[in-house]
């Protein structure tokens, strides 16, 4: 399972899945699938994203909470690349029937002020920042039920669909401990802390630097970060107004129409 036509089939699936709105089979129902195999259909997938014209903008990573894997059951932390395309505006609308079956869960964004080229300890990692705010990040699976292995959200760029960022804070600012209350039409659905990213969301910036330099590759200043989800997500549905409350220290929100 290495040639350059094999990845492009499986990628394709997965892209077909989300321009027809259609959920599919695991791949790895199909084919045997490791994880640098994975990577690789997630990277193809994204090279057709760029054949439509869409912009990379930064990464995200997922399963940095415990809320997140016991809810996916995966325990292992991964990352996926973001595009301009998926970027809904602050207090905008996002289409329902664009998606398969969207969740929405609450995060930290970062934005770089450097490139990141090389590892960075805790201790460094502010110093690379433009700065911090509040996120939402709408993941659509593109498998049945929202269900897969490790290998399988890989390969389908860790569930991306579309985020929403807030005002963008100073990153002196301290985040390792704020209260996260994601809310539907005024109303608490998923409260926690901004510790239960990684234990401090600057961690998702240590693992980013990390990750890069295994792979030998560079992120460029002004790149969008999401940390990953402080809790677990929820299901979204039509004439919602959903909004992430980072206390003492801001929100962010969007509104859902259409029909699933
Ligand atoms: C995979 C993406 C996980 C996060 O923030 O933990 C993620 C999924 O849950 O479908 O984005
Ligand atoms: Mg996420």
């Amino acid at each position: 399972m290495s040639n350059v036509m094999d990845l492009t089939t499986l990628a394709t699936q997965l892209d077909q899945a989300t321009l027809r709105q259609e959920a599919a089979a695991q791949l790895t129902g199909q084919v045997t699938l490791d994880l640098a195999t994975a990577y690789r259909v997630q990277a193809e997938g994204i090279r057709l994203r760029e054949q439509r014209g869409e912009r990379r903008v930064g990464l995200k990573l997922g399963f940095t909470s415990r809320a997140k894997m016991q809810q996916m059951g995966v325990e292992h932390l991964i990352w996926g690349e973001l595009t301009d395309a998926m970027q809904i505006e602050e207090g905008g609308e996002l289409d329902l029937r664009e998606l398969i079956h969207p969740r929405v869960e609450p995060e930290i964004y970062f934005i770089t002020r450097k490139e990141i080229n090389s590892p960075l300890s805790l201790a460094e990692a502010g110093s690379v920042l433009e700065g911090v705010g509040p996120a939402l990040e709408i993941i659509d699976s593109r498998y049945r039920d929202f269900r897969f292995t490790l290998e399988d959200v890989v390969a389908d760029n860790c569930s991306s669909a579309k985020f929403v960022v807030g005002a963008l804070q100073s990153p002196q600012r301290a985040i390792d401990n704020l209260g996260v209350v994601m809310n539907f039409n005024g109303r608490a659905l998923q409260v926690g802390s901004t510790a239960a990213i990684l234990g401090h969301p600057l961690r998702a910036l240590v693992q980013i630097a990390s990750l890069l330099h295994q792979q030998e590759r560079t992120l460029p200043a002004g790149s969008v970060i999401l940390a990953g989800a402080a809790t677990a997500a929820e299901a979204l549905y039509p004439r919602l107004h959903v909004s992430v409350d980072i206390s003492g220290f801001g929100r962010t929100a969007f509104h859902t129409r259409g029909e699933l």
